[in-house]
């Protein structure tokens, strides 16, 4: 309870903070976009999502939580346009529950119109398991967005059990391989004839493919070979506060 309306406050108080993670395509050698992550920065302690966010799930805290880190997204992508002339996309995770809210895409428009970013400055992930979860809410949703330009990743990609014939449907832009899969490269045959099969999938169904936690060099080189040139993990950079993230990019790209 304590925790709860100390959550309650952080909005207010300023004390919530988005990390942000890059995207790379390995052949091309660049950036094509972020992944923001929240982080609570409570007193001297920097809070990991695994620690609140379950929490703000469970007591709907979630719903002006996410609020808020899509007009911080769009906030940081102007500060990044004026300063590098950044005119990738920031990808915000959110649950399925927002996207049932009728008022996101209105949400959305409003972010985007006060700070003078483009619709596609703001990418969003959506789980596997939270987009089939609920389905018939969320497409409406879907369907809205992708007309005003905001593009839609399925996250944890794999681990869910989507229908195939319905995933044809839907207007969604990319989709991320989950983690277990990217781990277990070159280590497990299995992993490899999932992550193979995803991409074969993602390009039949004429979606971009992503691998997250890629950590090694081994992992990079298999998902290459495989057809995947678009990564983010530990092996190029980890979170990165935004003003470090620059730096970055300045030194790496
Ligand atoms: O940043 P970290 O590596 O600790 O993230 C842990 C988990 O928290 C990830 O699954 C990520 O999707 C989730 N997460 C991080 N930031 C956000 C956020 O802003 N909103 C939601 N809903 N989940 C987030
Ligand atoms: O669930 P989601 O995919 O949004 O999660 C992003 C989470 O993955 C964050 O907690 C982030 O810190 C973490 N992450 C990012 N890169 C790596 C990586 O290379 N390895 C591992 N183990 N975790 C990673
Ligand atoms: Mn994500
Ligand atoms: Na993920």
């Amino acid at each position: 309870l304590e925790l709860e309306s100390a959550l309650h406050k952080a909005i207010e108080r300023n004390e919530l903070v988005l990390h942000y993670q890059p995207k790379i395509d390995v052949r091309a050698a660049r950036m094509v976009g972020v992944e923001a992550l929240m982080r609570w920065q409570r007193g001297p302690t920097l809070v990991p999502p695994g620690d609140f966010i379950p929490l703000a799930e469970e007591t709907g805290l979630i719903v002006p939580l996410s609020e808020w880190a899509l007009r911080e997204a769009a906030r940081q992508a102007k500060i990044w346009q004026i300063n590098f002339g950044f005119s990738d996309s920031i990808a915000v995770n959110l649950p399925n529950r927002l996207f049932e809210r009728s008022d996101l895409v209105e949400h959305i428009h409003q972010c985007v119109s006060t700070y003078g970013v483009p619709h596609r400055a703001i990418q969003l992930e959506i789980t596997e398991t939270g987009l089939m979860k609920d389905l018939q809410n969320v497409i409406p949703s879907l369907h809205r967005l992708n007309e005003v330009g905001v593009e839609i990743s399925i996250d944890d990609f794999g681990t869910g059990y989507s229908s195939l014939a319905y995933l044809t449907t839907l207007p969604i832009s990319e989709v991320k391989i989950d983690r277990s899969f990217v781990r277990d490269l070159g280590i497990t045959p299995q992993s490899s004839a999932v992550v193979t099969a995803i991409i074969a999938l993602a390009r039949s169904l004429g979606l971009r493919v992503i691998a997250e936690g890629v950590e090694t060099l081994r992992q990079m080189e298999v998902l290459h070979r495989l057809g995947c040139s678009v990564m983010q993990g530990f092996l190029f950079s980890k979170p990165l506060p935004p003003d470090d993230l620059e730096l970055w990019i300045s030194q790496t790209i």
